[in-house]
């Protein structure tokens, strides 16, 4: 069993605040949100790290927070009217410790290093968390899928796949999808690897079932969070979802399918965001319409309203100031899945005084800083992205799984394994936490869980 971690001295601690405020690079703002995830983690890891000299000794944290290697390249694709367009691509391969490189690729016109950097560090954890064998990266780039003709899209997922292919492999690096990255681009991506290398390899995830993928893949991530939420609100005694009103941000594979698995226990999701504003349907917003309207049409969710004109749209441009309209709704449990800092301290207040009992994170680092100390301050039940959304990257490890072994397991096989796989997430990380005296925070569990594991297999493996 794991040494508890003594309780250190106030000035101890508060020397360690001031080393970890030295990593941060003031010269470069992109990486203003690598250091908030990586001072999250420091922050929970130091007791331990202070009181296990094996961890300063091998200068774990140091050799933790600098990615293995940061790939980037040029991609040259033509557009439909004939003009060569040039967008960045990128590859963090960020540890892999614990099996080869696992991590999404996103494609929005943000992406820069330092997201791909941030978003890189967290899947070391989390994929640590869900008990496979898989190390950490990210990768995608600026190119925006907005917009773009189906063709547009896949010359430029061949393009990207052009240089990307030299990075990865089936046992090296498997990239899946992330925001902007869903299995129409997977599939692009996956075709052009195999004609590239003439090799029908499980090097991507996320793949569409009928090539390879997993049933259950587009609705792992969304599925493991609610799976992850009713077992925590379980373990701290507090009530399960059923009849409850619940609030949703996002309206892509992640909220969506979170959405899916809140009716199916009996919640009320009242609400979807997207970039350009928030629904809010006061009956429980319409899933099939939903769908309809991000998953074919790619359309705003401005046109919910003209089938259910009894329902509201909230554009970007009315949000509260410093704040969101979606966190603005009374609701028992709220459900950020759109995409990083979408949830501020502004926005962590209005949800707590309109009586929020339960926040889980569907997507990577939604809630500021200041947000979650608000929400461990108050008591509320926090579930933090790394452990509730690793439900995705683990349904990936079982589609590497199936693909090693030419097999198919069924949608309720899946199902099975990725309830259990979430379960066991959420005992161990509430174990953590008990374990290092910090009962019912998940911040700390999930991070110090997710360190030691890989933290020893990198002592393990020698330099
Ligand atoms: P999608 O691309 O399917 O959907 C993203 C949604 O978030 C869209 O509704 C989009 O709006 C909205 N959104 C994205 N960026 C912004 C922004 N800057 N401002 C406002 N709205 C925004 O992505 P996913 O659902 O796959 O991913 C959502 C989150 O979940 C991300 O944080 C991702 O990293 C995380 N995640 C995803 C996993 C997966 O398996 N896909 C696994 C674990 C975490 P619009 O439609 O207008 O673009
Ligand atoms: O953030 C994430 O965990 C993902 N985008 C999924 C990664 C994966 O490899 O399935």
């Amino acid at each position: 069993m794991a040494k508890k971690a003594n309780k250190i001295d106030k000035d101890v601690m508060d020397k360690a605040k001031e080393y970890i405020a030295t990593l941060r690079n003031p010269n470069c703002a992109e990486d203003d949100v690598f250091f908030q995830a990586m001072e999250e983690v420091l922050l929970s890891i130091t007791p331990l790290y202070l009181t296990d000299s094996k961890y300063k000794n091998n200068a774990i944290v140091k050799r933790l927070i600098n990615p293995d290697r940061i790939i980037k390249f040029k991609v040259e694709w033509f557009d439909d009217s004939g003009h060569v367009q040039v967008n960045t691509g990128y590859r963090v391969q960020f540890n892999n410790a614990l099996g080869p490189y696992k991590g999404g690729l996103r494609f929005h016109p943000s992406v820069n290093e330092g997201i791909l950097k941030f978003l890189g560090f967290e899947q070391i954890l989390k994929n640590a968390l869900t008990g496979l064998s898989i190390g950490g990266a990210k990768g995608g780039s600026d190119f925006d899928p907005k917009g773009k003709s189906d063709f547009e899209v896949m010359r430029f997922c061949s393009a990207f796949m052009k240089e990307l292919h030299k990075f990865i492999g089936a046992r090296v690096d498997i990239p899946a999808g992330d925001i902007g990255v869903g299995a129409r681009e997977i599939g692009y991506l996956f075709g052009e690897y195999k004609k590239i290398t003439s090799s029908f390899d499980g090097v991507l995830t996320g793949k569409p079932f009928f090539f390879g993928g997993s049933l259950m893949r587009p609705e792992a991530t969304g599925y493991g969070v609610i799976y992850f939420t009713e077992k925590m609100l379980e373990l701290e005694k507090r009530e399960p979802l059923k009849d409850k009103i619940c609030v949703v941000s996002g309206a892509g594979n992640v909220a969506l399918h979170a959405i899916e698995k809140l009716y199916h226990l009996g919640a009320i999701p009242v609400t979807c965001t997207d970039s350009t504003g928030t629904v809010y349907d006061a009956r429980g917003v319409d899933l099939d319409l939903l769908k309809d309207l991000k998953f074919n049409r790619r359309v705003s969710l401005a046109e919910y309203i003209k089938e259910h004109p009894e329902s509201e749209f909230i554009p970007v441009s009315e949000y509260p100031k410093g704040g969101h309209a979606v966190w603005n709704i009374e609701c028992y449990a709220a459900f950020p899945c759109a995409t990083q800092n979408e949830l501020t301290l502004k926005d962590a207040k209005a949800l707590v005084k309109n009586g929020c009992e339960c926040v889980s994170e569907g997507a990577n680092m939604p809630s500021s800083t200041e947000a979650i100390n608000h929400f461990l301050k108050k008591e509320i039940c926090f579930a933090p992205a790394k452990a509730a959304n690793a439900g995705g990257v683990a349904v990936s490890g079982f589609e590497m799984s199936q693909n090693a072994q030419m097999r198919r397991w069924s949608f309720d096989e899946v199902d099975a394994r990725l309830k259990e796989t979430m379960i066991e997430i959420c005992n161990r990380v509430a174990y953590t936490a008990n374990e290092y005296g910090v009962k019912g925070n998940y911040v700390d569990g999930a991070n110090i869980a997710g360190f030691k594991k890989v933290a020893d297999a990198m002592i393990a493996e020698g330099i």
